[in-house]
């Protein structure tokens, strides 16, 4: 579909299925070395001006909207408010998480501490988060394990702190099983910041853990690009292992210069290439969830530096889904996917006594293997001219 209408081009709106997560947009500018910048808005604000800008739904950790120390009375009233203002706007909340990093009691962990008091209180404050989670209609929920690290390994064995967060995962799988909720986990990883080492640090080690657990089924993952740029990984590389595996349940999307602390640009600010053949997998694949923008607006920003933050995000997924329907369509560059096509296409290596006969006798014209190019200067150029507007 042509980003371009009637209101003019690459206007969001709400079938694009864009969310913001309240934290995002709701950021003040705080940073390890400066004060807010900027006033924080109400969640309501949140939901009425990114409903105008165009998004789908907003997305929260259960502080971001009801303070850790509202009452049972004032939770209802908050929740009461803030889910008028999503049928006034039609805003939905795809995903919801826990905030288990922001209170001190959480500084050696939720999941991992050391303190089995505060696993045992993590459980109970994730099992609350979770039903206010599906009270708003969330699905998945997410677990960043943002303080499920060290600083050094002399505190406990990197074996232990996995046993730990399997049991916690377990029994929360257990929970909603029990409570008959339709809920899936997104795990989302992270190598470092705010813990000097995060475990399950990339999208790999987290899916590896997946899979030792009770139900893994209930548990996919919540990758972010800039944690994966964080560690100088391809991010395209991981989320189409992550989709190979069923396993994309989420995904975080922003910008990130690699080598660097946690960023959260705005979508696209730092990279646009490697956007594009991000945006061009996601569309290639027909993945159907949520275009999620964890990122925020520079420290520099004010109100409207915020609100183009965000317009700019939703923007600029936009145009590079029309550049990855270009580069479908163009002529040049399918003619030489054509050809690679054909030079890729053979009998999948699937054993059997013939086959095996078969490929041992089979003779190799290496020489003109070896001499062979494959034609990728040409094909990247062809790219890079399509995203620069030249073609
Ligand atoms: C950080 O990248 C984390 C938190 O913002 C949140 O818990 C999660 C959900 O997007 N991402
Ligand atoms: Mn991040
Ligand atoms: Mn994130």
């Amino acid at each position: 579909m042509n980003g371009n209408t009637a209101q003019g081009a690459y206007v969001p709106r709400p079938e694009h299925h864009f969310t913001f997560g309240l934290w995002t947009v709701g950021s003040m500018g705080r940073d390890p070395f400066g004060d807010p910048v900027r006033p924080g808005f109400t969640p309501v604000r949140i939901v009425e001006k990114l409903a105008e800008l165009g998004a789908y739904g907003v997305n929260l950790h259960d502080n971001d909207l009801v303070p850790r120390d509202a009452t049972p009375a004032e939770r209802d009233r908050i929740v009461k408010e803030f889910k008028a203002a999503l049928d006034a706007t039609g805003m939905k909340v795809p995903m919801a998480t826990t905030n288990l990093f922001g209170d001190p009691v959480f500084r050696d962990g939720a999941f991992t501490s050391n303190d089995a008091r505060v696993r045992a209180y993590a459980l109970q404050k994730t099992m609350a988060a979770i039903d206010l989670g599906v009270e708003l209609g969330a699905q998945p929920y997410v677990f960043w394990g943002g303080r499920e690290g060290s600083e050094t390994n002399a505190a406990k064995d990197g074996r232990t702190a996995l046993g730990w967060f399997r049991d916690c995962m377990n029994y929360l799988c257990e929970y909603v099983i029990a409570q008959g909720y339709d809920l899936r986990f997104a795990l989302e990883p992270k190598p470092n910041e705010p813990r000097g080492d995060i475990y399950l640090p990339t999208i790999g080690h987290m899916l590896a853990f997946v899979y030792t657990l009770d139900h893994p089924d209930m548990v996919g993952l919540n990758p972010e690009v800039a944690h994966d740029q964080m560690a100088g990984l391809d991010f395209s590389h991981g989320v189409a292992q992550a989709l190979d595996a069923g396993k994309l349940f989420h995904i975080d999307l922003n910008g990130q210069v690699p080598g660097r602390y946690d960023q959260d640009f705005r979508f696209g600010a730092d990279n646009p290439r490697s956007a594009f053949f991000l945006v061009k997998l996601l569309e290639d694949a027909g993945w159907p969830g949520m275009r999620h923008f964890d990122a925020h607006a520079y420290r520099t920003e004010d109100e409207q530096g915020v609100w183009d933050f965000a317009a700019g995000c939703m923007r600029t997924y936009l145009i590079l889904k029309e550049k990855a329907a270009q580069f479908r369509a163009d002529p040049e560059i399918q003619q030489l996917l054509g050809e690679l096509r054909q030079r890729a296409a053979g009998e999948r290596p699937v054993f059997s006594a013939e086959s095996m006969q078969a490929l041992k006798l089979r003779s190799f014209d290496l020489p003109a293997m070896r001499a062979q190019g494959y034609g990728y200067e040409r094909l990247d150029q062809l790219t890079t001219e399509l995203l620069l507007g030249v073609r």
